[in-house]
């Protein structure tokens, strides 16, 4: 094959490819989701005949310390939100798991339920191997589940620090899970995570001390805004059901009230943040294989004390803006 057939078979496939996925067909969105994993000419192909489908899924993000409950909650509510007639995709972000391509068994056994329910999509993703980083590799896939239709993609991650504020960014509605009795559940809670809580939930309201635990967040919340009730504090038992009406309605009330301009004002914010993410790539991969004259004058200037290293970078920045903007 020529170099050019070649493009032109590789442009076909990507075109049906995307056809497919646009019409929600399970086996595309699966696909999809390996070609922008692999990135690559294909990828770009793919993500650039998505961007204009975007906007349709409301973006769920569950979060808290490991064993809270939350795949279980997630499986609950995913049965409650089917019965609202809702389609949806969920992913599984795990920080810490060296597997790739996305077996975290526990969570597959939980998710078996909806095995079997076409309107039902579920991928996880461990750390390995993303280009550009694991929170824009999921951010990647919320965007192929959008535009494949899916009304809801719940995104669930380990409350394991930076990767929870990432989801608040990728998420419309942010659920943070905590349960009675994990010792340090309050204290995950307290560094900085109940910042990015649009609801709170308190998972295991079987155990004793629940109730312990749902005043303590109440008393938490009310001290950082005295007199308003924004963040609501719902009480769960995954394993039962209980509660999971209530967490449903909680979510579906907070998307009404942020409104469609607020989360494609969002939206807007990310792919901001995507570009400067990348631009930022870009001139790290440029300085590291530069062997230009201008950087070797600004390292002898720093190295005869002329200029501080932030001040060459800012110099070398102005020129490189200045040369090739
Ligand atoms: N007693 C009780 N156990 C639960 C409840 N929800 C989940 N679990 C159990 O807690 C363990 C951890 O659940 P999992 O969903 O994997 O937690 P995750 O790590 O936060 O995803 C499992 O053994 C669940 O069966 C609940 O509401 N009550
Ligand atoms: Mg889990």
């Amino acid at each position: 094959m020529t170099d050019r057939s070649a493009a032109a078979a590789g442009a076909d496939a990507g075109g049906k490819l995307l056809e497919r996925l646009l019409d929600g067909e399970p086996a595309a969105l699966a696909k999809a989701i390996t070609v922008i994993e692999n990135a690559g000419a294909r990828a770009a192909q793919v993500l650039a005949g998505i961007q204009s489908r975007l906007g349709h899924a409301l973006v769920v993000g569950v979060t808290g310390p490991p064993g809270a409950g939350k795949s279980t909650l997630v499986s609950a509510l995913v049965g409650e939100l089917r019965r609202r007639g809702k389609s949806l995709g969920i992913l599984a972000v795990d920080p810490s798991s060296p597997l790739s391509g996305g077996a975290i068994l526990g969570d597959r056994i939980r998710m078996a339920e909806h095995a079997c329910d076409p309107e039902v999509f579920v991928r996880s993703l461990a750390s390995r191997g993303h280009v550009g980083g694991l929170s824009s590799a999921a951010a990647r896939v919320v965007d192929l589940m959008d535009a494949a239709g899916k009304d809801v993609v719940i995104v669930e991650t380990v409350g394991a620090g930076q990767s929870d504020v990432e989801v608040a960014q990728l998420a419309d509605v942010t659920v943070v899970v905590c349960a009675p009795g994990l010792g340090d559940e309050i204290q995950a809670i307290k560094a900085g995570i109940l910042e990015i809580a649009d609801v709170l939930v308190v998972n295991k309201a079987d155990l004793p001390n629940a109730e312990r635990t749902v005043a303590q967040l109440e008393g938490m919340l009310s001290l950082r805004d005295p007199g308003t009730a924004t963040v609501p504090v719902i009480a769960t038992t995954a394993t039962e059901g209980h509660g999971v009406a209530e967490l449903s309605d909680a979510v579906e009330g907070r998307a009404e009230t942020l409104g469609g301009s607020a989360r494609a004002g969002k939206r807007l914010e990310r792919i901001r943040q995507d570009i400067a993410d990348s631009a930022a790539e870009l001139l790290r991969r440029q300085l590291n294989d530069s062997d230009d004259d201008g950087l070797r004058a600004l390292c002898r200037s720093v190295q005869r004390g002329e200029l501080d290293p932030e001040g060459a970078a800012r110099r070398y920045l102005a020129d490189y803006m200045g040369n090739k903007a």
